[in-house]
C-alpha cells in the first residue's frame, strides 16, 4: 500500500516537472544523429536497438529512483557524483528544480519478468528521457555504468545557451553470462594501501565486476590483523618481496574496504592460503610450522617450500579463530582457503587438511573456494575449485558436480608479461598480450561444462610490481577484457570490435589517471570527444 503511495506521489512529481517543462517549451534543439549501436560500450550489452536521436544531459536534467526499495536512491546519488566527474554538473537527485525541468533520468525498481537476474537491466533513453528499469538497486547500478560510458568526455557547446552532453537514443536490453565476474589483488607479495585498493574498485565497477578477491597472506607476508594472533601482523607483517616494510590492514581498514566494493556492488573474496604459503604465518607463531626446518621473515620469490603441521590440533585451534575473525568482517558468502603449491606437504596430510578446513569454513557459515588443488581431497560439491592450472583438476572438479571458476594461468593471469619487453611480470605460462587475454571461450574452456563454470577471475600477483602504477600497467588494459568475457555472450564477443571500443576507453582512463599499458595492437583514442556520430554521405 505504502509502496503504490510513494510510486503515485513520484508519479505526480515526475508528471509536474514534465508538465512545467511543456509549458516553459524551449526551441527543440537539433541533434546530429548518434547511434547507440556503436557506442564504446564494455561490456557489449546483451542486445543493443538504436533510434538514431540525442538525449541532451545538461543542467535542466535532474534523477528521478523509486524509493520504495533500498538502495534506488542512493545509485541515483551515485549516478549524480559520476556525471558531475566528467561534465562539472549538479544533477539534483528526487527533488524539485529552480531551474526548469527539460530532461528526466528515472531509475525505477520494476518487478517485470523480462528482468531474469537481480543484475538485468532495461536501458531506455528517448530524446526526454532516460528509464532504468531494474528489479534491485544491483541491477540500476550495472545499468549506472552503461549509462556512464554513453556519456561523451566533453560537451557540445553549440548546440544551445547551455553545454549539453548528447547521449545516443535507443533501448539496450542487458544481463550478465556469468555471476561471478572477478579480479585476484595479491596484497601479500607487495602491499597496496587501503587507497590503492579503492581506485582499483573503482576501475572495476565501472567495467560491471561483481568480485574482489584479495590474496591476504603468503610466505612474504600476513596482511591482516587477527585479533587473537596480534603477531601475524606484527611479524608476518613486517615484511614483503624485496625486503621493504610490508604493511597489512587493520580489521577497521579491511572493513573500509569491504563497505567501499558493497557501495560499488563489489564482493569481496578473502584468502588465507594454507597449507603452502604459510612462511610468514609460521614465522609468527613456530608453532604452526611443518616443514621441520627453523623458519624466518622471507622477502624472496620462490615458492612451495612451507607448510602447515597438519597433524597438529593447535593447529587447527589457530585456523578455526583466524576463519572466525576474518568472517565476521566479511559480508560475502565466501572464504578462499589457498590450497595451492603445497609441494612440502605429504599428499594424505593434504587431504586431511583441506577436508578439516571446509568443515571449519562452514561452520562459519561461508562458502569455500581453492584453488585447483583443492579437488583432490573429500571436499563436497559446495565447494569451489578455481582452475589455475591443472587440467586433470578442474576434470575432477566437474566429476564432483563442483563449480569452477576459470583462472587459466595462459589467459587470465594479469601478472604475466604482454611480450618480451615488458617492464614488469612473469612469463612461466606464457606471454599475454592483449589480443591473446580477450580471444577465448569460458563457455567451454578446456571441456570445461558452461553448467559448472561460476565465472572468470583474473588474478593479479605482485611479485614483481610494488606501486599502483605498475599495477595499472599489468592489469589494464587487460582486465577490461575480461570483464567483457565475464558478461557478455558469445555471440556479442569479437575481437576486431572490441579493440575498436578498447582504444575509445582512453579519455576515461586518462581522466582517472590510470596508468595503463599502451599495448601497440590498439589504436588508442587521444582525443577527448568520444562521441560517436552517423557519417552522412
Ligand atoms: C602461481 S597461481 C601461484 C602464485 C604465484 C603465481 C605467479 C597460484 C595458485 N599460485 O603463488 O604468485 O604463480 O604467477
Amino acid at each position: 500500500m505504502k509502496s503504490i503511495l510513494i510510486k503515485t506521489i513520484l508519479a505526480v512529481i515526475i508528471m509536474g516537472a514534465l508538465v512545467a517543462c511543456a509549458e516553459n517549451k524551449k526551441p527543440e534543439i537539433n541533434f546530429p544523429p548518434t547511434d547507440l549501436s556503436v557506442a564504446n560500450m564494455i561490456p557489449k550489452p546483451l542486445k543493443t536497438i538504436a533510434t538514431n536521436n540525442a538525449f541532451g544531459l545538461d543542467q535542466f536534467t535532474t534523477i528521478y529512483t523509486s524509493q520504495t526499495d533500498n538502495g534506488f536512491v542512493e545509485v541515483g546519488h551515485y549516478l549524480s557524483d559520476k556525471i558531475s566527474e566528467v561534465t562539472k554538473l549538479n544533477l539534483l537527485v528526487n527533488e524539485k528544480s529552480e531551474n526548469t525541468v527539460d530532461r528526466i533520468i528515472y531509475i525505477n525498481q520494476s518487478d517485470s519478468t523480462d528482468l531474469a537476474t537481480n543484475e538485468s537491466y532495461q536501458l531506455y533513453i528517448t530524446k526526454d528521457s532516460a528509464i532504468i528499469n531494474s528489479k534491485t538497486a544491483e541491477g540500476a547500478f550495472r545499468a549506472v555504468q552503461t549509462f556512464r560510458q554513453i556519456i561523451p568526455e566533453s560537451s557540445n557547446d553549440t548546440l544551445a545557451e547551455q553545454p549539453i552532453w548528447p547521449i545516443p537514443t535507443g533501448k539496450i536490453i542487458d544481463a550478465p553470462n556469468f555471476e561471478y565476474r572477478g579480479s585476484m589483488l595479491d596484497v601479500a607479495r607487495h602491499f597496496f594501501s587501503v587507497e590503492d585498493v579503492k581506485k582499483y574498485i573503482d576501475i572495476l565497477a565501472y567495467y560491471k565486476y561483481s568480485i574482489l578477491h584479495l590474496h591476504l597472506s603468503d610466505d612474504q607476508g600476513w596482511r591482516i590483523e587477527i585479533k587473537s594472533w596480534p603477531k601475524l601482523t606484527e611479524v608476518g607483517g613486517s615484511t614483503e618481496v624485496g625486503g621493504e616494510s610490508g604493511g597489512f590492514y587493520t580489521q577497521e581498514e579491511y572493513k573500509e574496504i569491504v563497505d567501499y566494493a558493497a557501495a560499488n556492488y563489489i564482493t569481496v573474496v578473502p584468502e588465507i592460503d594454507m597449507p603452502g604459503h604459510t612462511n610468514a604465518a609460521s614465522v609468527s607463531y613456530p608453532f604452526l610450522n611443518g616443514n621441520g626446518k627453523k623458519v624466518k621473515l622471507y622477502e624472496g620469490t620462490h615458492v612451495g617450500f612451507s607448510t602447515f603441521d597438519t597433524r597438529k590440533d593447535t593447529v587447527y585451534a589457530f585456523i578455526d579463530d583466524v576463519v572466525r575473525e576474518i568472517s565476521a568482517i566479511t559480508p560475502g558468502p565466501y572464504f578462499h582457503m589457498g590450497g595451492d603449491e603445497s609441494h612440502v606437504t605429504k599428499k594424505n596430510d593434504y587431504i586431511h587438511f583441506v577436508n578439516k578446513v571446509e568443515k571449519i569454513v562452514k561452520k562459519y557459515g561461508k562458502r569455500m573456494i581453492g584453488w585447483d588443488e583443492i579437488v583432490t581431497a573429500d571436499i563436497d560439491n559446495q565447494a569451489i575449485a578455481q582452475f589455475w592450472s591443472s587440467k586433470e583438476n578442474a576434470d575432477m572438479a566437474v566429476k564432483k558436480g563442483m563449480k569452477v571458476i576459470l583462472s587459466p594461468a595462459k589467459k587470465a593471469y594479469l601478472d604475466m608479461q604482454y611480450d618480451s619487453l615488458s617492464k614488469h611480470g612473469l612469463h612461466w605460462a606464457a606471454f599475454v598480450p592483449v589480443d591473446s587475454a580477450y580471444i577465448w571461450t569460458p563457455e567451454n574452456y578446456e571441456g570445461i561444462p558452461t553448467e559448472n563454470i561460476l565465472g572468470i577471475e583474473a588474478p593479479l600477483w605482485s611479485e614483481t610490481i610494488s606501486t599502483i602504477d605498475e599495477l595499472e600497467y599489468l592489469a589494464f588494459p587487460r582486465a577490461i577484457g575480461h570483464a567483457e568475457l565475464s558478461w557478455s555472450t558469445q555471440e556479442n564477443r569479437d575481437w576486431g570490435n572490441y579493440k575498436v571500443r578498447l582504444a575509445n576507453q582512453a579519455p576515461y582512463l586518462d581522466r582517472m589517471d590510470v596508468k595503463y599499458y599502451p599495448s601497440k595492437l590498439i589504436d588508442w583514442k587521444k582525443s577527448k570527444y568520444s562521441y560517436t556520430e552517423i557519417k552522412k554521405d
